[in-house]
């Protein structure tokens, strides 16, 4: 029999891993015929909801899940994983600096980014979903340097699901007929959702839209969905967000030809090497690539630019608060 496959979620007694741990245990994260056991982290406080969902999971005899274990302690929760998903962050408070922020986190993911360092398995693929996502999962990769730095990814898949929905919304077509969808930059709102390389049968999406539709509602209304969510529901985006990481692990593992990740920039299109920030990028042979060869125009370099520069500013500050 396959051996199962470890995937390890922090913040599991959160509102993202209830709506994340019934879908990786069916099997939609990494196949149908892919045993799995689940490694739920949480901090002291919440183990004994985790152990909640954890009936749960048990009492839905899912026929893939061989197992599942429960930790507060990242050195035991990671040990053997072969997929991390890092979803347990500190929410930004009322009152709190941007400083004290990223502070709070670096506490979180440095100490996960070592842990993962040693004792996860060799072809361990890391996912930050916590927010500042990017920054997180940059925190956590270099606190891990025995592990290939591609291997440490932050979600852009749901505003890049955001954005398909949206626009196929706008040209009344199914979401399958958008091609080339990319979002660049920070999972924040100076993200940049580009649709001058994005094809709906073979033709550019920007050449069917107004200009003004895709500056003033397309473009805002992607980067602050977050916050319309917020306001509609009174909580934020859970049951989303979670299909979004199932989507970005799925496409990593087992393949794709376009999508969004923020990925460890190698240069590419301007974006300073070792900053991790979303591209156009294809999955082959479980590796993330860099879609090449776009021609970015003005308006596109603009707000690329502006979003890196964010990147560039919260590197800074984890640099200068010693957490980097
Ligand atoms: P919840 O507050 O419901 O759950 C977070 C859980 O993490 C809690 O159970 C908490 O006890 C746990 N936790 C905190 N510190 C931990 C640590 N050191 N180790 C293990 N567990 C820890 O938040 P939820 O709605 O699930 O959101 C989780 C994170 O996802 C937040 O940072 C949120 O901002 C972020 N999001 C990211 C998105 C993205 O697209 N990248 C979208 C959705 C979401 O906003």
């Amino acid at each position: 029999a396959q051996t199962p496959v470890k995937v390890t979620v922090t913040g599991a007694a959160g509102q993202i891993g209830y709506a994340l741990l019934f879908r990786i245990a069916s099997g939609q994260l990494l196949g149908a015929d892919v045993p799995v056991t689940l490694s739920l982290l949480e901090v002291p406080q919440a183990v004994k909801a985790a152990e909640g969902t954890a009936m749960e999971l048990d009492d839905c005899a899912f026929p893939l899940l061989r197992g599942i274990e429960i930790a507060d302690d990242p050195n035991v929760a990671f040990d053997g994983a072969n997929v991390a998903l890092l979803v347990g962050a500190m929410p930004r408070k009322a009152g709190m600096e941007r400083g004290d922020l990223l502070e709070a986190n670096g506490g979180i993911f440095g100490p996960q980014g070592k842990a993962i360092n040693d004792h996860a398995a060799d072809d361990i693929r890391v996912l930050v979903v916590g927010n500042p996502a990017n920054t997180n999962a940059l925190i956590a990769q270099q606190h891990a340097p025995d592990v290939p730095a591609e291997r440490f990814t932050a979600m852009t898949r749901l505003d890049h699901n955001r954005a398909l929905s949206q626009l196929a919304a706008k040209l009344g077509v199914p979401v399958t007929e958008i091609k080339k969808m990319t979002i660049w930059g920070n999972h924040s709102a100076t993200q940049y959702p580009d649709l001058f390389h994005t094809e709906i049968g073979g033709k550019i999406a920007a050449e069917q839209v107004d200009e003004s539709w895709l500056r003033d509602t397309f473009i805002p209304t992607v980067a602050k969905r977050g916050a319309a969510i917020i306001d509609a529901r009174g909580a934020s985006s859970a049951a989303s967000a979670a299909n979004a990481a199932i989507d970005h692990v799925h496409d990593w593992v087992n393949g794709t030809e376009w999508t969004s990740a923020a990925i460890v920039s190698d240069g590419s299109y301007g974006v300073p090497e070792g900053l991790i920030s979303s591209f156009p990028v294809a999955s082959r042979g479980g590796r993330w690539e860099i879609i090449q060869g776009l021609e970015i125009d003005a308006f596109s370099r603009e707000r690329i630019d502006a979003s890196v520069r964010e990147l560039e500013e919260e590197r800074d500050a984890v640099r200068k608060l010693g957490l980097i």
